[in-house]
């Protein structure tokens, strides 16, 4: 029998699903071992090349832990809501559900040819009802909820409401977003819809007033990486930064945890440091400043209490609502027009950009420690929503208020008199390195900081700093809220209606809320998001269900929420929703959940490292503080998958003709080079008549050949359509087959490592397979394999292999595998070995990474069950010993001849037999011998002289 993977591949992934191989159901009495990646958004553009390679390496990992005895869950599904399918909407008229749909049919029928054991019948789309209605779940309980800082945990909002009725805001320490203080009077006082903006502020979903990227042109606010040069990345249109009244969710309550929790979870060193310097901790003191001539007070916050003394002026962020409060009238014009042209620039521009602007306000604060005024400024390198959105500049100090002050002419003081201000004596980090011994600067509070060194000077300033109720101790993050509110109809929409201006939650029992059908997917003339467009979209309370706009008459009939969620409401909780995915009474039975618990291994790209991946462990912390998760962190191991860039292959047209020239003859002739579409060419070489056939203008081509053929010149670039360097796997898998594409693509190299797609060796691989096959049927198709014993060597080569690859496996190294694999069939190869005893064990160790090849030949052997429920052999260290050992003899370090030994030979022995070789006499000649060492299982070093 011939190895026809065709045949082969169809015969067993039809064997799998009608066997339901991969299903996979809870069983106590087996270990679970849970297997995740990163679901795909299903875009037009179907899956290439470098899509897989995280699957393969994931489902590798997923059947090797099944052979290990592992009940194991590897599911898949789709991230379908997202913006191209709506702007293809937009542009056709074509609804984003029938474009979804289409596209994820299209990735199943890719992912299902490369034989991946996922259990599909866990398949979740975001996109549906049945899935949503959990995320519109999680945003109620969120809702519902506020984040107390003592129990570091989400509690039930009625609880705070019990507090309030009780004692009001008194010794409360809880999340929120302003400070505010009553009694449990004045909060009864109050009347509902007062009650209800006061929760607003303690909620962990609410609606909060943030800053922005507004986009007018398209009516919708841009997340940051939408915006480039303050336009918007799709079309070009300005985008202003506005106040707006969005959902938000309180994802900074967490930052404590979400940066202890990082310790607790097996991810790599430099994915951790991207988180936390993403949640930002930063520990420092709130300090209070008067202004001059007036009651006016605000609060700074700054990291380096101890540089009170090098304050030589303020600066507040021109979002600050102390701007209009401290820009005397004098300043006024100018100040308004400065807040005009900084509004176009986005948080992210004001980070990067280091260009110094900024106006002077007029007003004057006191510093609490000198007694002395300084001039109060406006600049946008002072962040709105970062600590209070004011500072203390010290521009000896820091860089950016070093850079302001020079550019404004504004004092520069040290902490030590007399120290050089210059640039050039100015570190970026530290600013001007002069910090011991400090003088006593003042005479106007009793602090000095003498000798200290600055964290010393920090902490001792920090403590004057509580005494005399100059301010507070202050643990800051960088880590921001998440706005959740998107002005888009292709996501979830959110189960709140609107009553007296306040949203409200529809009942949880009627949830999910489906997503109404509209005329047009644009924003609707007045501005209102898509959703404004549908015509029954109104909640009726008295009857629990959607009813038609008209009916809204804000008693027992109100308007729905017209945003919906944003592209990572969906994937936050998704890996809990593959526990349980029909379960219409809960997001996961809680028996369910305690079997599976979380993710051993996620498999998934860096590009998540601090969107996703801090969503869903923040949404997933809240799921523990309500008990619905088990364990807090939810993915204990993982691993980054690296790119797979495309190899452009191009040609050289002669200039202002319709001939080309092949690579190396070029140089003859002017020439300018072409992309040409890699699929048309092999090993380099240019498939001539293809390529005539691909575009018309080549239809009458005409070449300069070397030797020939039409060599192709090649560079490594991103894979794209537009260098027409995609590479599809179905085309990959129809010419040699899906166990071919697996193992090469685990052969390019290093799992975590980005490397260019190169087809070259793909053949290498394919004639690997070919030869395992042989190792059963010989060339004529006859059945070869016999009950005979495997001989010693037969055994050492098999656990060879066992052995590399188990440790492989476990270190996801799987390129080292392949050549593992090679090496040992090609031993047996040439020892001749067809032995059951040896291709048994051969079949299971190959069997994750050539699923089908290995399913046939098992069924050969004779095997009834799925190799996949084979068990992973264990290597026997005995094989594995060397009987001789190959030993380097030298003379005066120079190696001259070798010599064999058995293993367990003592020095002595050896000694003595090399010294009395012939060869040995040859070298010897004529000299003595020194000294002779042995370096056991090595070399022999004969020291002549
Ligand atoms: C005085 C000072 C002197 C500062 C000095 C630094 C060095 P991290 O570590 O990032 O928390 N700052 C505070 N709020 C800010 C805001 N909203 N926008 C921009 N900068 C702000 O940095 C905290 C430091 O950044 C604070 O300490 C403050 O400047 C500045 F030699 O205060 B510092």
């Amino acid at each position: 029998m011939e190895y026809n993977f065709r045949e082969i591949e169809k015969k067993w992934q039809k064997r799998w699903v009608e066997e339901k191989t991969y299903q996979v159901k809870e069983d106590e009495t087996k270990q679970k071992y849970y297997v995740l990646n990163m679901f795909p958004y299903p875009s037009g553009a179907g899956l290439h090349v470098g899509h897989p390679l995280g699957y393969i390496a994931s489902d590798i990992y997923a059947r090797y832990k099944r052979l290990q005895g592992f009940n194991v869950l590897n599911p898949m599904g789709y991230d379908a809501y997202g913006l191209p399918a709506e702007q293809y909407a937009i542009q056709t008229g074509q609804h984003p559900a029938i474009t979804t749909i289409n596209n994820i049919d299209r990735y199943r029928e890719q992912l299902d040819k490369i034989g991946f054991c996922f259990d599909w019948s866990r398949e979740i789309r975001t996109c549906e009802p049945e899935y949503y209605h959990w995320t519109q779940w999680a945003f109620q309980k969120m809702f519902n909820s506020y984040y107390c800082n003592d129990e570091q945990q989400a509690r039930p909002i009625e609880e705070l409401i019990q507090a309030f009725e009780q004692v009001g805001t008194n010794g409360m320490n809880v999340a929120c977003g302003e400070e505010l203080s009553f009694t449990a009077e004045e909060w009864k006082a109050k009347n509902e819809k007062e009650k209800q903006e006061i929760l607003m502020n303690y909620r962990i979903a609410y609606l909060g007033e943030t800053m922005v990227n507004w986009c007018a042109q398209l009516g919708t606010v841009l997340a940051n990486d939408e915006v480039i040069d303050g336009v918007s990345e799709r079309g070009g249109f300005p985008v202003v930064q506005k106040k707006m009244r969005q959902w938000c969710l309180r994802v900074s309550a967490y930052a404590q945890r979400l940066l202890d929790g990082l310790d607790t979870i097996d991810w790599t060193d430099s994915l951790k440091e991207t988180q936390r310097n993403w949640i930002g901790r930063s520990e420092g003191a709130e300090v209070q400043f008067k202004v001059k001539d007036s009651d006016l007070e605000f609060t700074i916050f700054t990291t380096r209490a101890d540089t009170m003394f090098g304050v030589t002026f303020m600066v507040l962020a021109p979002e600050s609502e102390l701007v209009a409060q401290l820009t005397t009238p004098e300043q006024k014009d100018e100040v308004n027009a400065y807040l005009e042209r900084t509004k176009k620039r986005t948080e992210r521009d004001r980070i990067a950009d280091r260009s110094v602007t900024g106006v002077f306000s007029g007003s004057y604060a006191i510093n609490p420690f000198t007694g002395e005024a300084v001039p109060i400024w406006i600049s946008d390198y002072v962040l709105a929503g970062y600590g209070t959105g004011a500072i203390m500049a010290v521009p000896a100090h820091d860089s950016r208020d070093y850079a302001f002050a020079k550019h404004f002419g504004l004092e520069i003081r040290p902490l030590v008199e007399g120290c050089d201000v210059s640039e050039e004596s100015f570190d970026a980090k530290e600013g001007i390195v002069c910090n011991s011994p400090r003088p006593d600067v003042t005479p106007y509070c009793d602090l000095t900081l003498n000798g200290l060194t600055i964290k010393e000077a920090i902490e001792k300033t920090k403590s004057y700093v509580k005494e005399h109720n100059l301010g507070r101790v202050k643990v800051n993050y960088r880590l921001r809220d998440a706005i959740f509110s998107r002005q888009r109809y292709w996501g979830e929409p959110f189960p709140v209606y609107y009553k007296d201006g306040m949203p409200y939650m529809i009942d949880e029992s009627c949830l999910p809320l489906e997503l109404p059908e509209v005329a047009k997917f644009l924003p609707t003339e007045t501005g209102e998001p898509p959703l404004g467009h549908a015509t029954k979209w109104a909640w009726d309370t008295v009857n629990k269900c959607v009813v038609e706009n008209e009916k809204i008459d804000n008693v027992t009939v109100f308007p729905l929420e017209l945003n919906t969620m944003p592209g990572f409401a969906g994937s936050s909780a998704y890996y809990l929703r593959y526990m349980d995915p029909h379960n219409n009474k809960a997001l996961v039975d809680k028996k369910i959940d305690e079997y599976w618990k979380s993710v051993d291994l996620y498999v998934g790209g860096t590009e998540h490292a601090t969107g996703h991946l801090i969503y869903s462990r923040f949404w997933n912390k809240f799921l523990y503080d309500v008990g619905v998760s088990i364990v807090e962190e939810p993915f204990r191991k993982l691993v980054n998958q690296g790119m797979i860039q495309g190899r452009s292959n191009f040609v050289y047209r002669i200039k202002d003709s319709n001939k080309f020239v092949s690579l190396n003859l070029k140089n003859q002739y002017d020439t300018t080079p072409l992309h040409v579409d890699v699929n048309i060419v092999s090993n380099d070489i240019l498939d001539l008549e293809a390529f005539k056939a691909w575009r018309p203008e080549f239809a009458n081509a005409e070449f300069i050949l070397e030797d020939g053929k039409y060599i192709c010149g090649w560079a490594v670039e991103k894979m794209s359509k537009s260098m027409f360097n995609v590479v599809n796997p179905d085309m990959i898998v129809e010419k040699y087959g899906a166990d071919t594409l697996r193992m090469y693509e685990m052969f390019l190299g290093p799992v975590e490592q980005s490397k260019p797609w190169d087809t070259n060796g793909i053949d290498g691989v394919y004639r690997f397979i070919k030869k395992f096959w042989s190792l059963f049927y010989d060339r004529n198709g006859n059945y070869m394999v016999t009950d005979e014993p495997a001989t010693k060597e037969e055994l050492k080569s098999l656990h060879k292999l066992i052995k590399k690859v188990t440790s492989d496996i476990e270190q996801f190294s799987y390129n080292t595998s392949v050549s593992a694999f090679m090496i040992c069939v090609n031993e047996l190869f040439s020892l001749k070995c067809s032995k059951k005893e040896i291709l048994n064990q051969l079949i299971i160790v190959l069997a994750p990474f050539a699923p089908h090849v290995c399913e046939e030949l098992w069924d050969t052997l004779g095997h009834t069950d799925s190799v996949c429920d084979a068990k992973w052999p264990t290597y026997n260290e005995e094989y594995l010993v060397e009987d001789t050992i190959n030993y380097t003899i030298s003379f005066n370090g120079k190696a001259r001849f070798n010599m064999e030994f058995p293993a367990d030979e003592t020095s002595e022995v050896i000694q003595s037999t090399v010294l009395a070789d012939e060869r040995s006499a040859k070298w010897m000649e004529g000299k003595s011998v020194v000294k002779v060492i042995v370096v056991p299982k090595k070399i022999v070093n004969i020291v002549i002289k």
